[in-house]
């Protein structure tokens, strides 16, 4: 049975400004909050489709912001949505692209909307358009980065206790090198074999620190060491991959499948990040999945510590990877103090269950999302002209 097209009557975007559980402390910045950027595409025949984008501290990871995410979609992306077939979203996607260069945050969020209307509209959930789960449940690291290491320690305790997280990554790369080394020691020595223990180091360490350091991580008892240089420093990356036994990860060296070809062909990763929006969306997130896949090259599903539609889309993607080594870290959603899910997703045994409703399977507690707009009186709405009030 052939669709017949989907026309898109209102694309909405908005900030929601959500207080962390307590302050999140990463190489380039600290984190007391977390703002998504929800785009909303209202169609014809009632389905609506919703999508997410963010960032980490504003501006302080990456060159997208929220705010610039909206001004890109409100300006540049609404109109040619308002023109195309919802139902095609490889074509709306390539349309985009040729009008908006990069915004791959943006474009993630829009995608998202659209796949999720996508499947609501057929009945099968984003997995399934995606090439088909693998995973029913997928394993969740929980990031220790209180800043504190006997904080961390009670933090993942708690969290080994209420079995919700059995693998944790340790945010490191600010201050004195050895220090770091330390708090990560003091971590993996308390936990021992309960645990696995991974490094984030951002980026934050010169190629000869990196080449001084990593041996002491791996002594310490690190399985896994991430981005420890610039994300420019292919070759240093490389070098750092053969002289260590440790695996190491590439996250912000992967922006999309040409990125992650060149690192793969560079040999400079034993594992990749897949992060949604960093890819430019889930369709890319799938190539640069395939890529790793050919490379021999492992897989774990990153997060831009994205809200629960992030998430969710997410977990959609990565539940079709056959082989997802490494695991992921979609704890997003437990970091905020608030649940904008009507039906929180579920967190249990260590994991996370991918949803199993058409499109991503959730639906927004409208009530909670409004209490925490950041624009509440004046909202951005790009309808078709012909709906507008006396037209
Ligand atoms: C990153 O760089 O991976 C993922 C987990 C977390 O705490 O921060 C992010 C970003
Ligand atoms: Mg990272």
């Amino acid at each position: 049975m052939a669709l017949s097209p989907a026309r898109i009557i209102e694309v909405e975007t908005f900030l929601v400004d959500l207080p962390t559980i307590r302050p999140h402390q990463l190489a380039m910045t600290t984190m007391k909050g977390q703002t998504l950027m929800i785009v909303r595409l209202r169609m014809a025949d009632g389905i609506i489709g919703i999508g997410e984008g963010t960032t980490i501290g504003g501006l302080a990871y990456g060159p997208e912001s929220p705010e610039g995410m909206k001004l890109a979609i409100d300006t540049y992306i609404a109109p040619i949505l308002l023109q195309s077939d919802a139902n095609r979203v490889g074509v709306t996607m390539a349309i985009i692209a040729k009008a908006v260069q990069g915004n791959h945050f943006a474009k993630c969020a829009v995608e998202t909307a659209l796949i999720d209307a996508l499947g609501k509209r057929v009945g099968l959930p984003a997995s399934e358009l995606l090439g088909g789960r693998h995973h029913d449940r997928l394993p969740v690291a929980w990031t220790l980065a209180s800043g504190d290491t006997a904080r961390d320690i009670a933090e993942a305790e708690d969290m080994l206790a209420r079995r919700r997280h059995n693998i944790f990554k340790l945010k490191i790369g600010r201050g004195d090198a050895r220090k770091n080394i330390a708090h990560v020691a003091a971590i993996k020595a308390a936990l021992g074999d309960r645990a696995s223990v991974r490094v984030d180091i951002n980026q934050a360490w010169s190629e000869a620190t990196a080449s001084a350091c990593l041996p002491m991580l791996r002594d310490a008892g690190v399985d896994l060491i991430e981005q420890p240089i610039a994300l420019k420093n292919i070759r240093g990356m490389a070098r750092l991959a053969r002289e260590t036994s440790v695996a190491i990860m590439a996250d912000e060296a992967l922006n999309g499948p040409e990125t992650a070809f060149q690192v793969a062909q560079s040999e400079a990763a034993d594992v990749f990040a897949l992060k949604i929006a960093q890819s430019g969306g889930l369709f890319a997130g799938a190539k640069v999945g395939a890529i790793a896949e050919a490379a021999g090259i492992g897989l774990y599903g990153g997060t831009m510590l994205e809200g629960a539609i992030g998430t969710a889309a997410s977990a959609h993607l990565f539940s079709t990877f056959a082989k997802l080594e490494w695991g992921t870290e979609l704890f997003g959603p437990l970091l905020l103090t608030e649940e904008i899910l009507a039906e929180p997703l579920d967190y249990s045994d260590f994991s996370l269950k991918v949803p199993t409703e058409p499109g991503l399977g959730i639906q927004l507690d409208e009530g909670r999302v409004g209490r925490f707009r950041r624009d509440r009186a004046e909202r951005s709405l790009h309808v078709l002209p012909q709906l507008k009030t006396g037209s």
